[in-house]
Parts: structure tokens; sequence; C-alpha cells
């Protein structure tokens, strides 16, 4: 088969109007920055890039130094690529300005530098997440009102997962397409073409030590998946959790499933615990786009109007027919 890499399948997209040359070279830059957390990721120990940053993150979290390492490399290669107005970061409490100095584009770039951060140290996958919208009309420096966008207005969503293999996922809204990365060649490689979420699964995946917090729709789902053959699904399901949103999301993409991280008593303050602008909406563009559903249990999450930047949400993601059954219990209260 001919290996087509990254850089030829944007551009045979962008020959074919479904992409602009503006968001093809938008989306070369991201994809180089993730090669280099990908390096600073393997190497591990060998690098001291392990254990904590000394620091917090603007949620309050105690940041590891690859939080620290990797959003440095995105902020730096996408302030330096001229395609964007502005940028924001999990790792950066305010909107990132690109210098005075650098020329300036017509995009918006959201990112979780590195998710599954609890996982680092214990060399388990994780991955980066990054969402881009366009920067609405307008003077003067984009404030954090350009980017509280409902995730419909996304223009491309994406992550990349740091695991066996390196592995970029993309979507500029016609399907999902896997890469990827031929470290000998340093090129991302198109391996996972159209990628799309089977519609029925008997693999759910959601943190089991907090069922005591659930809401009763959950509570209900949960258990009578739990009962399998001998309860009202009349079949037996399956439970995995990484605890790294990248990778349990690449399992359904890969294989079906439900990914759950519901609202609870834990994080009902919060309003949940994932966020909405650079995890909860790229993942929901990209699994829409492989012919899942994403609901925050009672809403789509792509129609949700953000009001904070680091807001957080409820995400209920994955196949179709379950996603829509955990909804159909929420709305039936
Ligand atoms: P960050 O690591 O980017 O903060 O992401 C949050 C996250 O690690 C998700 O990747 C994952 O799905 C979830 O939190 C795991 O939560 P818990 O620790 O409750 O299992």
């Amino acid at each position: 088969m001919r290996r087509v890499t990254l850089t030829q399948f944007l551009i045979e997209q962008q020959r074919a109007g479904r992409t602009t040359p503006e968001l093809r070279l938008l989306i070369e830059v991201v994809a180089r920055a993730v090669k280099a957390i990908s390096v600073n990721v393997s190497k591990g120990a060998l690098a001291g890039v392990l254990g904590e940053a000394g620091t917090d993150n603007v949620q309050g979290e105690a940041q590891k130094k690859l939080d620290v390492i990797a959003n440095e490399i995105l902020l730096q290669a996408n302030e330096w690529g001229g395609h964007l107005a502005a940028m924001a970061s999990e790792e950066v409490e305010e909107v990132h300005q690109i210098p005075f100095d650098y020329p300036k584009g017509g995009f918006l770039l959201l990112f979780d530098p590195l998710d599954g951060s609890s996982n680092i140290d214990v060399n388990i996958s994780v991955g980066t997440i990054f969402s881009v919208l366009r920067n609405p009309e307008g003077e003067g420096e984009p404030t954090e009102q350009n980017f509280l966008q409902p995730g419909r207005e996304q223009v491309a969503a994406g992550y990349a997962l740091y695991g066996p293999s390196t592995q970029l996922i993309l979507t500029v809204g016609d399907g999902v397409h896997g890469f990827t990365l031929d470290r000998e060649m340093g090129s991302f490689i198109y391996t996972h073409p159209f990628m799309t979420v089977p519609n029925e699964t008997q693999e759910f995946a959601i943190n089991a030590s907090n069922a005591r917090h659930w809401e009763p729709p959950v509570q209900r789902y949960v258990g009578e998946l739990q009962a399998g053959k001998t309860g009202p699904r009349g079949k037996d399901f399956n439970m995995r959790w990484v605890a790294s949103m990248v990778a349990d999301v690449h399992r359904i993409l890969t294989r079906g499933g439900i990914f759950m991280y519901p609202l609870d008593e834990k994080c009902r303050d919060q309003g949940g615990k994932l966020r909405l602008m650079y995890e909860a909406n790229p993942m929901a563009m990209i699994i829409e786009q492989a012919g899942g559903a994403a609901t925050t249990g009672r809403e789509r999450i792509m129609d949700l109007q953000p009001t904070k930047l680091h807001q957080r949400v409820p995400v209920v993601l994955g196949s179709a027919a379950e996603v829509e059954r955990v909804t159909k219990y929420h709305l039936e209260g």
C-alpha cells in the first residue's frame, strides 16, 4: 500500500476543498510539536522528565514536569508558526497572546498539553488533546470571550496518544483519520482511514470508585451493565478504565464502548471533572465525526454555550446507542 504522510493527506484534503492552506499549516505545526513531546515522553527517567514540577496549574493541581515541558513545546512552536491569533492551555490561566513581533493568523488553538498526567510516572499511555476555532473578526488582542464558542464551531480537533506507538488522530470535519509516527522517517504515516465507532458495544469505562457519588440515572445504567446476562440488558459487559481520557477514547474509537465521567457529588460544585474547551469539545467532535455521540448526560456537548475558559462539564461519549440510553435515563429523571 502507498505510504501517505500527514502532509500529503492534508494537501489532498486541501486540493479537495475540505481544508484551507492556513489550517493545514497549523495542523502541521501541532504535529511537529507532538513529535517533540513524544520524544520526551518516551525518554522518561532517562531524560529526568518524570515526577512533579513543584508548581500548581490554574486548576490548583500539582503539575508534572512533562505537563510543563509539553506546554512549553506547544506554546513555542505555535507562537512562531504564524497561524494563530491566540492560544489557551490547561496549564495557563489566561489567554496566551502571540508575541507582538511574530506574525499572527486567524485561528484560536486550545489544548490539554498532557492528558492523563496521573499515569506519567507509571509508564501508562498519556496524550495531548487539541481544538481549533476561528478567531471572531474584531480589533485588538483576543480575549477569553473570543474563545467561548460552542463546540460545533470547531474547524478541527485531534489528539495524540503516546503509547507503545505514537498516534495522531484528527478530524477537519470530514471523518476521523489516524496516523502513526514512523520514528525512523520522523513522519506521521496515514494508517487508519475513516475511523468509526461501532454502534453496539459490550464495554464501558467509568471510575467505579466514585459509584457512591453517582446520580441515580448513572447508578441505574451501570447497575444494569454489571447485572449482565441476568439483568435487563441480557448480555455481559466488560469494564476498562485507563484514567487517561485519550487512551480510553482511543479504545472506543477503535473497538467501540462508552466513556463516562458524569456529574457526581464529588465534582458537582465544579460542574464536572473534565474541561469543556480542550477535553470534552475536541473529543465530542471526533466521536461524532466517527458516528458516535457525546452528551453531558442531558445535553449534546457541542451545543453547550461556554462561559469560562477552564470550565468543567460531565462527559458521556462513545457508541451512540449506549450514550442515547444513558441520556434517556437522565431525562426520564
Ligand atoms: P488531566 O490529566 O489532563 O488533568 O486529565 C484528567 C484525567 O486524567 C483524564 O485524562 C482521565 O479520564 C481522568 O482525569 C481520570 O480521572 P480519575 O483520576 O478520577 O480516574
